[in-house]
This record gives structure tokens, C-alpha cells and sequence, in this order.
């Protein structure tokens, strides 16, 4: 009896809270931004169809329990056979499944048929971020090979083929397409498998590695959406955020105007250290003589102390300072960080950037002070399952993964960094895409304690350390 009542509660509670969750809190489809209506219908009628057949067995098997409870005196009757019953369900069955698997054929059908007109673009996805290409004006993307991958050249493209000349590659999270053209996007990836996929958009497809693979859409909707990668086996999939800005075709034809062509990329003039180095004259103050940094004398640390840039590759120096610059780092509650952004708001221009970027590069990597203890063996637990797949083993970073070196940076920093990403105070901006992955991995750390530890566990993996009063 009381099976059956479970039974019937598990139904009813089942089918209320979905209607519950649906309409009260809208927990729902996003609306539709993209012309694949035919994939919402293929989801409610396979959501009519399992549903009414969950609420029928279940009901069935409630009333049965109850029904054919144990009675004195009533026997079980064995009845192998029922040719009209057999037929009835056979029937049934079938028309549930050809209801359900025929509109994912059709759709299947157009899905795999791109138009004519769409127009190409690609996405590389790799450990743990998204990148780009454009074809330029002769509308074809030129042939491209993980082989040929390098810091210069992130995307592979083949420096021989004429076609991938004017391509227009963007190695940043943010993608770019125009409202109400057919776009066909073709798939790689560099390392492992991704799932591309906005939800809005209701398609998703799969990037493996060796393989082009393939989908096409009309975004309808001019917005901004958020491209999740879906790929749910391996480490660090969930932090692959980026946004697909669907936008009109003028503002579209405007911005990839003003990008850089793949051959453009690979001609430019090598940056000038000498001159980064006539204005990194008002950043010693803060940053002292050689980048070695400003060791906090108090507790805490003030305005001028800002930490050691030695040992840090022009890449991250670069985003760090166009970061501040456009307000990205440095924000309203970023006490420290808006003294830093005053100063980088004087690198006049994009030139001006990376030159400095090139100065600070070439700076001698000087021994920096270790002002942290905590417990080394709990800070390498940590490290070693949440931040090496980044930051690697050694603390090094690589421009592979944007993730910076840790180890020989000031130690206070590391841990006011991560205290910054915990409290959202870095990280936060929205187009902050490399800083959002920390703000999801600084949550490592249970406490301050924790953070330390990891400070200290990064201390032993610098072999330029000096001891406090050496
Ligand atoms: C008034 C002091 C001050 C001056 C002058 C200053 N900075 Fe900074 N800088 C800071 C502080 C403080 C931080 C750390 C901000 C934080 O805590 O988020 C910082 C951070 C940075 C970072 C980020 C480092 C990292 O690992 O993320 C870079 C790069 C940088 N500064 C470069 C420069 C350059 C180049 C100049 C000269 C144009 C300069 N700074 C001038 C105080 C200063
Ligand atoms: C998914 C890759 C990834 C993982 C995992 C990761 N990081 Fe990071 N980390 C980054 C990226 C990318 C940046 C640069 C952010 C930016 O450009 O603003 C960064 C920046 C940092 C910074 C700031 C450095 C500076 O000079 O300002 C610290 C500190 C840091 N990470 C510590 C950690 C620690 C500790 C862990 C493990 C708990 C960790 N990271 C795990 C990708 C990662
Ligand atoms: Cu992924």
C-alpha cells in the first residue's frame, strides 16, 4: 500500500514541480535567438510523449500495487499470453517512437544541408579558450594545421596559401557575427575534445581533434550570448566561457575592417623595448628600478607598492596593461588596482603598450623576497589539482593556456590577487574572460589560510627565492 502511494506522490510531485519550476521560476528555454524553431518542437514533443508515458506506467504500476495487493484467500493467475493486448502495446509503442524520432530526422536532414550562401567562419577551441577566424574579402578561409601552431601564429593558419592571407584571425573569447545571415561554422581543436554551443541558438556541435566538423545558423537576434563549452569529461571545460555578439551587417563590415589580417599579424614590426624602457621611469616608483617590485613594509599593502614585472612574459604584461586602460582591471570597488590603471592610462597607443610590454620582458629575472609562510604540503595539494593544468607544474605559465607564471612573482601579490578573484573585486568585468576562469578557480582556496599555503607551496617553486633577511 504504501509503495503505491510513493508511486503516486513521485508522479504527481514529478509533474507539479515542473510546472512549478517552468512558469514560477522560469527555469525554461532561453528565448529563441536563431532561426531553429523545428529543434524547440522536436524537445516538446518528445517532452509530450515521455512525459504522458512516464505519468501512464507509473500510475499503471501505483493502481496495480494497490489493485492486486495480497488478499486472503485470492490466488495469482498465470496468463502467458494476450494477442490482443500484445498488438495494442505493440501499436502504442510504435507510434511513440515514430512520433518522437521523425522530426529529428527531418531536421537532421536540413541541418546537415548548408545553404549556398552561408558564409564561412571558424572557431579553434583549445585547453581553455576560444578562438576565431574570418575570411577576408575573398570570402574563403585559407587551410590551416595544429602542426604550424606557434605564439605567433596561435591559429595555424598555413603561411603558404594565398587564400588565408586576409583572413582575419582573433585570438580573444569574443566572436563576432552578422543578424540574419546564414553563417557556417567549421570546428577544430588544438588538444583535446570541446562542444561548442550557444543556447540560444539551439545547436551545438562537437570539435575533435584531427576532424573538421561542422554547423550552420541564422542568428536572428542582434545581442550578446554566452558560449559554453559543453564537453563534460576532463578537467576545466566549465571555465571555456566566451560570447558570440550578433550584431547588423554594418556594424559587423565596420569591426572587421578594423582587425588585422593574418598576413598583417605575421609582418609586424618587432616592438621597441628601448623605448618602453624611457617610459618605464614613472612606473619604478612603484614597481622599482629592475621591475623587482615594492615589498609592502605594514601588514598590508599600499598604493605604492606595486609588484615584481620582472620574469613576466610580454603577452601578459600587454593584456594586463590594456586591461587597465580600458577599465577592464581597476574597477569602482579595486582600490590598488585604480592607482595602477592612472598609469597605464599614459602608454599613449597600442605601439606604446608593447613596447613597454618588451621593456619589462627584458628585465633581468631578480631574486624576489619570501614574506609567506603557511602549509606547503596542503598549498601543493591544491596547486597540484587545480592549478597546474594551467599554470603547470612548475609554476611557469605558458601563452597556451593565458595563464601567467606564478612562480618568482611577489609572494603578498599572489595572495592579494586571489583574495581579489574570491571577493569578485578582479575578474568581474565582463569582458574580462581570462580573469573570469581565476574568479572560478581562487574558489580552490576554502580561506585566507588556504591561499597562503598555496603562496607558500608557489615560494618553493621558484629557484631564485631569497629568505626574508638574507
Ligand atoms: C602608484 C604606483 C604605481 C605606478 C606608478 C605604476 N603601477 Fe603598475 N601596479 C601598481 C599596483 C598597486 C598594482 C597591483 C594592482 C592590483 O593589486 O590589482 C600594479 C600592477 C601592474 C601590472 C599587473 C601585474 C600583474 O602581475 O598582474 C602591470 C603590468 C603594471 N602594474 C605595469 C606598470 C607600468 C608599465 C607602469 C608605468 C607606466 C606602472 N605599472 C606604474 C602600482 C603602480
Ligand atoms: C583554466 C586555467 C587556469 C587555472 C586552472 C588556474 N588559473 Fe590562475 N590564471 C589563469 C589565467 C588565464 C590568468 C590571467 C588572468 C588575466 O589575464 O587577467 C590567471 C591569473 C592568475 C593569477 C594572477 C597573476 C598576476 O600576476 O596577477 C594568480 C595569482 C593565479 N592565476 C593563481 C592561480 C591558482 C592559485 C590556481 C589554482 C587554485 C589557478 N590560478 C588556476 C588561468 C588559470
Ligand atoms: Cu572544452
Amino acid at each position: 500500500m504504501s509503495l503505491a502511494i510513493a508511486l503516486f506522490l513521485l508522479v504527481i510531485g514529478t509533474v507539479v514541480l515542473h510546472f512549478v519550476f517552468a512558469y514560477y521560476f522560469g527555469w525554461w528555454f532561453t528565448p529563441l535567438a536563431a532561426d531553429w524553431v523545428g529543434i524547440d518542437i522536436t524537445v516538446y514533443i518528445t517532452l509530450w510523449v515521455t512525459g504522458i508515458v512516464f505519468v501512464a506506467i507509473n500510475g499503471f504500476m501505483a493502481y496495480c500495487v494497490w489493485r492486486f495487493r495480497h488478499r486472503q484467500g485470492h490466488k495469482a493467475v498465470y496468463e502467458p499470453e494476450n494477442h490482443k493486448m500484445e498488438i495494442w502495446l505493440s501499436v502504442v509503442t510504435t507510434a511513440g517512437v515514430v512520433l518522437m524520432l521523425t522530426p529529428g530526422l527531418f531536421y537532421w536532414a536540413v541541418f546537415v544541408n548548408v545553404p549556398e550562401e552561408a558564409r564561412d567562419y571558424e572557431v579553434l577551441a583549445q585547453q581553455w579558450q576560444w578562438q576565431y577566424r574570418y575570411p577576408g574579402a575573398d570570402g574563403i578561409l585559407g587551410t590551416a594545421d595544429t602542426a604550424l601552431v606557434s605564439q605567433g601564429n596561435p591559429f595555424g593558419v598555413n603561411p603558404d596559401d594565398p587564400n588565408g592571407q586576409d583572413d582575419v584571425v582573433v585570438n580573444d573569447p569574443q566572436m563576432r557575427l552578422p543578424v540574419d545571415q546564414d553563417a557556417h561554422i567549421l570546428f577544430r581543436s588544438n588538444d583535446v575534445l570541446h562542444n561548442f554551443t550557444v543556447p540560444q541558438f539551439r545547436v551545438k556541435m562537437d570539435l575533435v581533434p584531427g576532424l573538421i566538423s561542422y554547423m550552420w545558423f541564422t542568428p536572428t537576434k542582434v545581442g550578446t550570448y554566452d558560449v559554453l563549452c559543453e564537453e563534460l569529461c576532463g578537467i576545466g571545460h566549465f571555465v571555456m566561457r566566451g560570447q558570440v555578439v550578433v550584431e547588423t551587417e554594418e556594424d559587423f563590415d565596420a569591426w572587421l575592417a578594423t582587425q588585422p589580417t593574418f598576413a598583417e599579424t605575421q609582418n609586424m614590426v618587432a616592438a621597441n623595448p628601448a623605448a618602453g624602457q624611457a617610459q618605464y621611469v614613472v612606473c619604478a616608483t612603484c614597481h622599482g628600478r629592475q621591475g623587482e617590485g615594492v615589498q609592502p613594509q605594514g601588514a598590508e599593502p599600499g598604493p605604492t607598492n606595486g609588484p615584481k614585472l620582472a620574469g613576466q612574459p610580454a603577452w601578459y604584461i600587454e593584456r594586463q596593461l590594456q586591461y587597465f586602460k580600458s577599465g577592464v582591471r581597476g574597477g569602482a570597488d579595486d582600490v590598488m588596482g585604480q592607482q595602477m590603471a592612472a598609469f597605464a592610462a599614459t602608454l599613449a597607443d597600442d605601439e606604446a603598450v608593447r613596447n613597454m610590454a618588451a621593456y619589462i620582458a627584458s628585465l633581468p629575472n631578480v631574486p624576489a623576497q619570501r614574506t609567506i609562510v603557511g602549509d606547503i604540503a596542503n598549498g601543493q595539494d591544491i596547486y597540484d589539482r587545480n592549478c597546474a593544468a594551467c599554470h603547470l607544474d612548475d609554476g611557469a605559465g605558458t601563452w597556451y593556456t593565458d595563464a601567467p607564471p606564478l612562480a618568482g612573482q611577489s609572494d603578498w601579490y599572489l595572495v592579494t590577487q586571489l583574495a581579489n578573484f574570491r571577493a569578485g573585486i578582479r575578474g568581474m568585468h565582463a569582458e574580462d574572460d581570462y580573469g573570469e576562469q581565476m574568479v572560478q578557480m581562487a574558489t580552490a582556496m576554502a580561506d585566507e589560510e588556504e591561499i597562503k599555503d598555496v603562496a607558500a607551496y608557489i615560494n618553493t617553486l621558484a629557484s631564485n627565492r631569497i629568505e626574508v633577511g638574507e
